[in-house]
């Protein structure tokens, strides 16, 4: 298993990545009364891995249970945590439950008793059927396929009563290395406690009897010696041990400052424009579940693309590739699962509840990173209505309270009249003009594009938005693979070559907008419904890759103008 940030040193981590015992249980099982012990004909499967993106499971919608062993010390607290599952959960160690759960795509944790035993039996009952009460993140009339299994790592962890839950370490001066940790306590809380401290594997500093909040926080101010900032360009990374008399926890973190001065966004205190893609985390055969190399392939070709920025469409991303974020210098703007709710989901407070949730537990997990500068939520929600209100302000106080140095923001296809754009720091609309076009008889229509954008930076300062940055978080036009024509018709190469070609053009020369997510970075599999209508292949066509990676001929044009 690759670890990711959060280490421990001396707390023993116990992988349970590999080859779990696995059972499909059929389509239309009643979840209330489901009896994992009747589970029969017991498959292998690897985890992390979607079952659905299997080939003996490929399109199944229904439930699975997952099963597998570990060894632990007995009498020992144990922490079971799942990286990333979906679509719903029931989680059961020995026989008893813990928790059920829907929170796709979000890093989750669970308290397990100790057992006398050293043998203890893990067992996850998972399924992916749509349900909007069960499964209210995750619907089927999303663009992009939503896969079922455990899909991400999966620990146990060995820990005494008082342990480490997170230090969250805040920049205060990037050049003098002045830094915060605030050190979240979990289990036993006291009201002081003793901590040793590391930086960057320099001689431990102690901290004798530091009071503890009524949260259980503990917050120590440090100064890193010889600082360097972190930046796209020199992406330089520390790392800050806190010891405990029983437990260890190794945070990595980069001194910088990210910060809005008017219509830009500022990198320690240095303007930088945002040149990137929207990426969904998917490949033609794993679904979801990518293999490192794979992460690292996929940014090395943003790398030559000339690109700085990632925008994580449309969910919580994997920690392995915001570490590589951080130790590559790329820009992220991370976000909680959405897709065009409507009204009907904001009046629904189980929904609202969820994606509070799923955003709170987002900026827990991710607040560390350097690479991560801003958070965003509700993927083209319905902004544009009154009813949209209570939750676009819940939400975005959630994510300030948890996090109040990074700008909040959320991508809108409602730039003309969406009532919340006031609530956050950053304006981000998605725009596809010249593909979804207004004139459909015209052909290779990338004149669209420009007065578009115009329109909409106009409307902006219309009414009074000019004051905050604006980003263009989707545009693009798909392509399929191989599909040259001389007529540059949609779905040629060659039109969306000319597309993605002006599109650059226009953010590169316009100091009016702070940056560009093209959409998307590579094709990824969507609906396999009447809905593909639009999605030739059942697939959403708009990469300059395709699910294989192979570039198409926007790629080069991309390129040209991001590099040149
Ligand atoms: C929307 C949406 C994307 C994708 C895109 C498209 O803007 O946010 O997820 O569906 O449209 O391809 O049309």
């Amino acid at each position: 298993m690759v670890s990711t940030y959060p280490k421990h040193v001396c707390r023993q981590v116990l992988s349970l990545d590999g080859i779990w015992d696995f059972c499909f249980l059929g389509e239309d099982v009643d979840l209330d009364t489901v009896d994992v012990a009747a589970a029969r004909s017991w498959d292998r499967i690897a985890v992390p891995g979607a079952f659905d993106a299997c080939p003996a499971y490929a399109g199944r919608r229904g439930t699975a249970v997952y099963r597998t062993t570990v060894r632990t010390t007995p009498g020992q607290r144990g922490r079971l945590h799942f990286h990333g599952l979906g679509m719903w959960a029931r989680i059961v160690v020995d026989g008893e439950e813990l928790a059920t759960v829907s929170l796709p795509y979000s890093d989750l944790w669970f308290d397990v008793p100790s057992s006398p035993s050293e043998e203890r039996v893990i067992t996850v009952v998972v399924d992916n059927r749509f349900d909007r009460q069960r499964v209210p993140l995750q619907e089927q009339f999303f663009d992009f396929y939503a896969y079922g299994g455990l899909y991400r790592s999966v620990e146990w962890h060995q820990v005494p009563d008082l342990s480490l839950d997170r230090v969250f370490v805040d920049t205060l001066d990037p050049h003098a290395g002045s830094i915060r940790a605030s050190v979240h306590l979990h289990g036993a809380v006291p009201q002081s406690v003793d901590l040793d401290v590391c930086l960057d594997g320099g001689p431990p500093q102690h901290f004798a009897t530091t009071p503890v909040t009524a949260d259980g926080v503990a917050v120590l101010e440090l100064r890193v010696a010889d600082p360097t900032p972190w930046s796209p360009a020199c992406p330089t990374l520390h790392t800050l041990q806190v010891s405990l008399k029983d437990d260890d926890i190794t945070e990595r973190f980069g001194l910088r400052t990210v910060s809005v001065a008017d219509d830009t966004i500022l990198i320690n205190g240095e303007a930088l424009k945002l040149l990137g893609y929207c990426r969904h985390e998917a490949h033609a055969q794993f679904g979801p579940a990518l293999p490192l190399q794979q992460l690292v392939h996929d940014l090395q070709l943003l790398r030559e693309l000339g690109c700085n920025y990632v925008r994580g469409s449309h969910y919580p991303q994997d920690q392995r590739f915001l570490d590589l974020c951080d130790e590559m210098g790329f820009l992220v703007f991370e976000e909680a699962l959405g897709w065009g709710q409507t009204v009907d989901h904001f009046r629904d407070p189980s929904f609202c509840a969820a994606q509070v949730e799923q955003a709170r537990l987002m900026v827990h997990k991710s607040r560390n990173h350097p690479s991560v500068i801003m958070w965003g939520f509700l993927n083209e929600g319905a902004s544009h209505t009154a009813e949209s209100r209570p939750l676009y302000e819940s939400l975005v106080s959630a994510i300030r309270e948890s996090d109040s140095t990074r700008p909040v923001t959320y991508a809108s296809n409602h730039p003309m009249d969406d009532l919340n754009f006031d609530l956050v720091d950053i304006v981000s609309v998605n725009c596809y003009p010249g593909w979804y076009a207004a004139d459909r008889e015209a052909v290779s229509p990338v004149e669209e594009i420009r007065p578009r954008l115009e329109a909409i930076m106009d409307s902006l300062a219309d009414r009074g938005l000019s004051d905050r940055p604006f980003i263009v978080t989707e545009i693009g036009a798909g392509a399929i693979y191989g599909w040259r024509d001389p007529l540059e018709a949609h779905w040629s190469e060659e039109y969306q070559a000319a597309y993605l070609g002006e599109v650059c053009e226009i953010v590169c020369t316009d100091a009016r907008i702070a940056g560009v997510a093209l959409w998307q970075f590579c094709d990824c599999r969507t609906y396999a419904s009447g809905r593909a209508l639009m999605r030739p292949r059942a697939f959403n066509n708009k990469g300059t890759l395709d699910e294989y990676r192979r570039p198409k001929l926007g790629f080069g044009r991309v390129k040209s103008v991001f590099t040149g």
